[in-house]
């Protein structure tokens, strides 16, 4: 099957224009970043099931998890697995950052051509990626909304409001910001300078990515509940969420060439 093509502004003329789908998947190479905190009941079969599903659409790929100052036996997991596999790139930061934190850490480790960036937690299905790489020959990045989501009523109720906020703020019309797919040039990510090291971290990859004209995809994905272990989301992550808004809502009014 071909693929109907246009270039993108970060095409880096790597030949992806007349490549079919399966030709795609072996001229990609892949970074995937992971987060990891407290994450020791799901580390394992959610790295596990990163490492099938990678080998089986793309050859050249590695695996970077950023253990955040775990507490728990994540890090020793890591560790362990990073021994037996060295498409694991283990990152260990001394104490938590926050997930933007080690989200940057990740992307400054990423030596392949595109990121994408997934949860530890099994909340999200590795098995959509070959979907998402099947897009990467239109766009620079491509973003996941979850159709259905596992999450709690006040967190599904949150997230709407969230969403209006940051349409009516910052002009950003995505269905589902913070969902925990998505696949990025990393020429695009190599070009911004992100500042956000909590949770805030998606939405200022948005905001950078539209207003610098990236050609921008949404792809359904399912978001399943939780099975193990607990949300790092507290309280306070929703105040220092807004607090990132209304920073960056700043910027942006103060001139656009100020925000980079
Ligand atoms: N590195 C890092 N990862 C985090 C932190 N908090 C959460 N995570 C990871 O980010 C992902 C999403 O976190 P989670 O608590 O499940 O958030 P939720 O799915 O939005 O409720 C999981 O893989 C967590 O292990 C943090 O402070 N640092
Ligand atoms: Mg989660």
């Amino acid at each position: 099957m071909m693929v109907a093509l246009s270039p993108n502004k970060f095409s880096e003329g790597n030949g992806l224009l007349t490549a079919s789908v399966d030709e795609l998947h072996a001229v990609i190479t892949l970074s995937i970043v992971v987060p990891a905190y407290n994450e020791e009941k799901n580390i394992r079969e959610a790295i596990a099931a990163i490492l099938a599903s990678a080998s089986a659409v793309v050859t050249d790929y590695e695996v970077i998890v950023i253990d955040d100052g775990s507490s728990d036996g994540t890090p020793g997991i890591l560790r362990e697995m990073a021994g037996q596999n060295a498409k694991i790139r283990p990152v260990f930061h001394g104490t938590n950052q926050g997930k933007g934190a080690a989200l940057q850490s990740g992307f400054k480790q990423a030596k392949m051509a595109w990121i994408l960036f997934t949860d530890a937690d099994l909340q999200m299905d590795i098995k959509e990626l070959p979907g998402f790489l099947a897009q990467t020959a239109r766009y620079d990045l491509i973003f996941g909304f979850r159709k259905i989501r596992g999450d709690s009523m006040s967190r599904r109720l949150f997230s709407r409001g969230y969403a209006l906020l940051i349409r009516m703020l910052l002009g950003i019309r995505l269905q589902d910001v913070n969902c925990p797919f998505k696949i990025l040039r990393r020429s695009f990510v190599d070009s911004i300078h992100l500042r956000s090291r909590g949770f805030f971290i998606d939405t200022e990859l948005a905001f950078l990515a539209l207003t610098r004209g990236c050609h921008v995809k949404e792809l359904g994905v399912t978001g399943y509940s939780r099975r193990h272990g607990v949300s790092s989301v507290k309280f306070r992550h929703v105040f220092e969420t807004f607090g990132e808004l209304i920073t960056l809502v700043e910027r942006s009014r103060k001139g656009s060439g100020t925000v980079q």
